[in-house]
């Protein structure tokens, strides 16, 4: 009974190992790159700034360990995992547009859904973050008709492995599409501009805010750039955990 999570854990790790091999950054050569475990003690004392239908959450720019931390994707997911999150998913426009209003008033602290202000933090502006959003473009995504074309139907939370709404229309039950309706080449999101620039795919989800004039909106990226993140918990990890630990407290 307690193999299954753990066999979960590692398959998802496994699976989504090889995309951050190949993709390392063009010009670096370090060395092959793998998920996470998460350790218990960091699941126990994990950061929880805020809250939203039952999971924790954190913006790495409020949390004093993370504060001045700009890291890539892979290594964004490693952090949270090891909190036993993982970066943030936004499956519901409402998660959606709190993390966008988060982002517009980074000066002010959520904590039980209410802003209000901390004065230790300066009132910085945040110009991105990281999300588990990804594109299915790595060993396992071939031959996969459903996906096909990838830029409408191929990207997924990684964090949970739910498959996103085409990019071109309005997730169900949402009023927007999150997605921009601009960019690098002026054109709607997701683009993969910067693969006719330098050859990188633009795999990895960000939420920009108005780095394009097109206020807070969902862009690709590729993997490879420096940003900060948020944390959401992460149910699988919570729980192998907890299946593990025996006692412990989360
Ligand atoms: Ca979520
Ligand atoms: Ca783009």
């Amino acid at each position: 009974m307690m193999l299954v999570p753990l066999a979960v854990v590692l398959l998802a790790a496994f699976a989504n190992a090889e995309p951050a091999i190949n993709e390392a950054r063009p010009h670096s050569n370090r060395p092959g790159r793998f998920l996470s475990l998460p350790i218990p003690q960091k699941c126990a004392n994990r950061p929880k700034q805020f809250n939203f239908r039952g999971h924790n959450y954190f913006y790495s720019g409020h949390v004093p360990a993370h504060a001045n931390q700009k890291v890539d994707w892979l290594d964004a997911r490693n952090i949270c995992r090891e909190y036993c999150m993982d970066l943030i998913s936004m499956e519901t426009q409402e998660e959606n547009n709190m993390i966008f209003r988060l982002i517009q008033q980074s000066n002010l602290f959520l904590t039980n859904n209410r802003f209000h202000t901390k004065s230790v933090f300066p009132s910085d502006d945040v110009p991105y973050i990281w999300t588990s959003g990804r594109l299915c473009d790595f060993k396992g995504c071939e031959n996969r008709r459903d996906l096909e074309p990838k830029s409408l139907y191929g990207w997924f939370w990684s964090a949970n492995r739910e498959k996103m709404a085409p990019t071109n229309q309005a997730p169900n039950g949402w009023g927007f599409n999150p997605w921009s309706q601009t960019g690098h080449k002026k054109v709607r999101q997701p683009d993969n501009a910067e693969y006719d620039i330098n050859g990188t795919n633009e795999s990895c989800l960000s939420v920009l805010n108005n780095v394009y004039n097109d206020g807070i909106a969902w862009h690709d990226v590729a993997c490879y750039h420096e940003k900060p993140f948020v944390c959401e918990d992460s149910e699988e990890l919570l729980n192998y955990v907890a299946s593990t630990n025996r006692g412990i407290r989360l």
